[in-house]
């Protein structure tokens, strides 16, 4: 179930199963500043270094390399995409080709070759990537913190004060100069209010792996670790508009969401994922994810809740944040 490629907005409905959906899509045509971005048409200066990681399952590959005549390091994440009933209908005919690997009886095994405009890759692009990109996409051991509110305040705080990811993107979408094309929805209230647009993750042409992002307008909140029983509204309101925008524009229902924050998260300006519930995204574990409905819940208890309860994350052991854990002996 994939919606038209084309350029400009283009609704169409969706059969069968899932939910009707309308989706429209417009590319971004804005870009703030100068980037590689701004011209890169292919990968024929691409230079790969090493393979970050590699997962079959996921169907995912992370590759450093550098863009010759282009200082910096670059990342290059791609990404097969799922199969959807639109494309089948319109890739498996003449133009599919098929090589016979061998076949046994009833049973044959082809390799099938669709046409380029129906077997794309979705490949996301970092440039210049920063030695903790790297981290964050190289393959490594993972180990799970507890932290309590005094590890917090003592260790991860300070850490996350002195080494943390950039914010311009965040900032570029609030202030309608990156991804305006790509809002779904905007409430501008600067205590309440947020915008809800696709994720980088997805490509936004179907449903089977919808992901969006609400981000707030409010600045200073850096993760469920501040919030607090004054935050309620603005909890409250991005999961009501959130869903309504959700509803109205993929024909979802709430009960097929799942509405999570991520802690620790890699961005440290408050937002909410918003996933089809079918859908494994990245980052949906237990020791990642926390529903928002449950984040709610637990200050409506107790106002304080997330001050002073543990919270366990988990980190990769080449990230500083662990060899600060490591150095105390706590993990
Ligand atoms: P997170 O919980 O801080 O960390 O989520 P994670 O990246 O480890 O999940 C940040 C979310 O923002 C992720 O889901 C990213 O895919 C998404 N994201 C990151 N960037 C740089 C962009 C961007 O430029 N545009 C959009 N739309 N989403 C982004």
């Amino acid at each position: 179930m994939r919606v038209n490629m084309a350029e400009t907005v283009e609704a169409c409905d969706i059969p069968d199963e899932s939910p009707k959906k309308k989706i429209k899509i417009q590319n971004d045509k804005q870009e703030s500043n100068e980037t590689i971005h701004t011209a890169l048409r292919s990968f024929a200066d691409f230079q790969q270094k090493r393979i970050l990681s590699d997962n079959s399952q996921r169907k995912t590959i992370c590759i450093e390399g550098s863009f010759s005549n282009k200082e910096g390091t670059a990342i290059v994440l791609l990404e097969k995409k799922p199969f959807n009933e639109e494309v089948l209908k319109k890739s498996l005919n003449s133009d599919c080709a098929l090589t016979k690997e061998f076949s046994n009886d009833i049973y044959g095994c082809y390799e099938c070759f669709p046409d380029v405009k129906y077997n794309s890759i979705k490949a996301t692009v970092i440039h210049p990537a920063t030695e903790k990109h790297l981290r964050k996409y190289a393959a490594q051991e993972l180990y799970l913190i507890k932290e309590t509110p005094e590890l917090y305040e003592t260790i991860t705080l300070p850490h996350l004060q002195e080494e943390k990811f950039s914010l311009q993107w965040v900032t570029n979408i609030l202030e309608h100069k990156s991804e305006t094309d790509r809002i779904i929805f905007e409430d501008p209230d600067p205590e309440t209010g947020f915008i809800l647009l696709p994720d980088l993750k997805w490509d936004a042409k179907q449903v089977e792996d919808l992901y969006l992002l609400a981000i707030v307008h409010k600045e200073g909140i850096k993760s469920l670790r501040d919030l607090k029983a004054s935050h309620l509204p603005l909890l409250k309101n991005i999961e009501e508009k959130g869903i309504k925008a959700i509803e109205e524009k993929y024909n979802i229902p709430s009960c097929q969401l799942r509405i999570y924050i991520h802690y620790q998260p890699t961005f440290y300006h408050l937002h909410v994922h918003f996933t089809y519930l079918k859908y494994d995204a990245p980052g949906i574990y237990a020791e990642r994810a926390q529903l928002l409905s449950t984040v709610i819940g637990n200050i409506e208890i107790a106002s304080d809740y997330y001050q002073r309860t543990t919270l366990s994350f988990v980190v990769k052991e080449t990230e500083n944040l662990f060899l600060k854990y490591e150095e105390k002996g706590i993990v």
